[in-house]
C-alpha cells in the first residue's frame, strides 16, 4: 500500500496546520489510526480544488477534507461514526456545517480583515513565500478574501453582527457538548476532528476575537481541546 500523503497549510501557533480543515484531516487520521505523511504547501494553487487540504494516495489526487474522510472511511474500512444512529448522524452532519460552513468564515473575517489582526495573519499563512512575492500576493490575496465574505454574505454584516453569529455558534457548540467526554458521547467521531479543527485555530491564536473570548468564557471547550490534543497530538 502507498503512502498517504497529505498536503496542508503551514503549521504556526503550536498547531500542526493553521488552516480548520488540515487540523481536521490530521485529527481524523489520527483518530482512525491510518498513517500519513504531510506536507506543507506555500500556496493551495496545487492541489485538484486549489484549496488546502488535499491528499495523494495510489495514484489518486482528492482534494476537500469532507471527501478526504470519505475516501479514507472507504479505502481503509475504519469509521468512527460506526456506532452512531442515524438521528445522531443527522444532528452531526447539522454540527458540521455550522462549524465549516458559518463559523469558519467568522475566523476568516477575524484573521484577514481584522486590521490589528492581519500582520500576524499575515506573517503565518504567507510566510512560506518569500518575502519580495509576498508584497505583492498579500494585498490580492486579502482582497480574494473579502470578496469570499461578501459571496458568503457574512461580510456584508458590521462587525458586531459577525461577531454575535460567531458567539451564537459557540453557545450551541458548548451546550451540545455540555459534561460530555466527546460531541456525540463517550468516545470521539468524526465531528470531534471537525470542531478540533476549527476551535483550535481560534481558541489557540493569537488573533483577538469576542469569538475566542467567547470559547475561553465556556470551559468544557477548552477541556474538549484538551482532551482530544492529549489524546490524538500527544
Ligand atoms: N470545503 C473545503 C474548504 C477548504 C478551505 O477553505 N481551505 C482553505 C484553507 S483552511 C483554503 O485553501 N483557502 C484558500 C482559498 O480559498 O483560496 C474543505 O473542506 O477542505
Amino acid at each position: 500500500m502507498s503512502e498517504l500523503v497529505l498536503h496542508v497549510i503551514p503549521p504556526a501557533w503550536g498547531l500542526p496546520s493553521i488552516g480548520p480543515f488540515c487540523l481536521k484531516v490530521e485529527a481524523h487520521l489520527r483518530m482512525v489510526e491510518v498513517p500519513y505523511r504531510s506536507v506543507v504547501d506555500a500556496t493551495p494553487f496545487k492541489g485538484p480544488k486549489g484549496k488546502l487540504p488535499w491528499i495523494e494516495h495510489e495514484g489518486q489526487r482528492i482534494g476537500d477534507s469532507g471527501f478526504i474522510v470519505d475516501y479514507v472511511t472507504r479505502r481503509f474500512g475504519r469509521d468512527p461514526d460506526a456506532a452512531l444512529s442515524a438521528g445522531e448522524r443527522a444532528v452531526a452532519a447539522a454540527f458540521r456545517r455550522l462549524l465549516e460552513e458559518n463559523l469558519y468564515w467568522t475566523m476568516v473575517y477575524d484573521r484577514w480583515l481584522v486590521d490589528a489582526n492581519w500582520p500576524i495573519t499575515k506573517e503565518a499563512v504567507l510566510g512560506l513565500i518569500p518575502a519580495p512575492a509576498r508584497l505583492l500576493v498579500a494585498p490580492v490575496a486579502r482582497r480574494g478574501v473579502r470578496r469570499q465574505l461578501a459571496g458568503h454574505g457574512i461580510g456584508l454584516h458590521s462587525r458586531d453582527e459577525i461577531h454575535a453569529i460567531g458567539c451564537r455558534d459557540i453557545g450551541a457548540i458548548a451546550d451540545f457538548l455540555g459534561e460530555k467526554p466527546f460531541l456525540m458521547g463517550d468516545a470521539p467521531t468524526s465531528i470531534d476532528a471537525v470542531a478540533y479543527g476549527l476551535l483550535a485555530n481560534i481558541a489557540w491564536a493569537p488573533v483577538a476575537s469576542p469569538v475566542k473570548d467567547a470559547i475561553a468564557q465556556r470551559p468544557n471547550l477548552g477541556t474538549h481541546l484538551e482532551r482530544m490534543r492529549a489524546r490524538f497530538f500527544a
